[in-house]
């Protein structure tokens, strides 16, 4: 599909050096809806949700976590804290009990588009699986 391809595109074109607009969503600069904040991690609703249910949890320090393949020793508390908050944000969006699913896009095969690490948090609707 032309979605398909255009999610591939922008993995493709990604320069996994450079800020992201995650930075302007953590500073404030860009409004996002917000669901869960504490002083290191911060979730708010994907602008192009695939579920009822979209949410991103994301470090507010990146850190060199540009993506999961990049983490290090260092970030072993980080990413406890992100899978945490992706339960804590599920119980607040009321997708818990249903049941709901947790993705990591890693890199070009992955089809990541933003380089600052971020955890999907995707519920609402029954789910498919393979995911394609
Ligand atoms: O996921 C990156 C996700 O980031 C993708 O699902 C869209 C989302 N995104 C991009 N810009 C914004 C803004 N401004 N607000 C909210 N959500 C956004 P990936 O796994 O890298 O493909």
């Amino acid at each position: 599909s032309n979605e398909e391809l255009s999610a591939k595109s922008a993995a493709q074109n990604a320069d996994t050096n450079n800020p992201t607009i995650f930075d302007k969503i953590i500073s404030k600069e860009i409004p996002s809806t917000i669901v869960y904040e504490d002083d290191k991690v911060l979730a708010f609703r994907d602008i192009n949700p695939q579920a009822p249910v979209h949410v991103l949890v994301i470090p507010k320090f990146r850190d060199g976590l540009t993506q999961l393949s990049k983490a290090e020793e260092r970030h072993s508390e980080i990413l406890g804290q992100l899978l945490y908050v992706a339960r804590i944000v599920a119980e607040k969006e009321g997708i818990s009990k249903n049941g709901y699913r947790v993705v990591v896009n890693d890199g070009v095969d992955g089809c990541q588009s933003v380089y600052h690490l971020h955890l999907h948090v995707l519920g609402g609707r029954q789910l498919k699986w393979p995911p394609g």
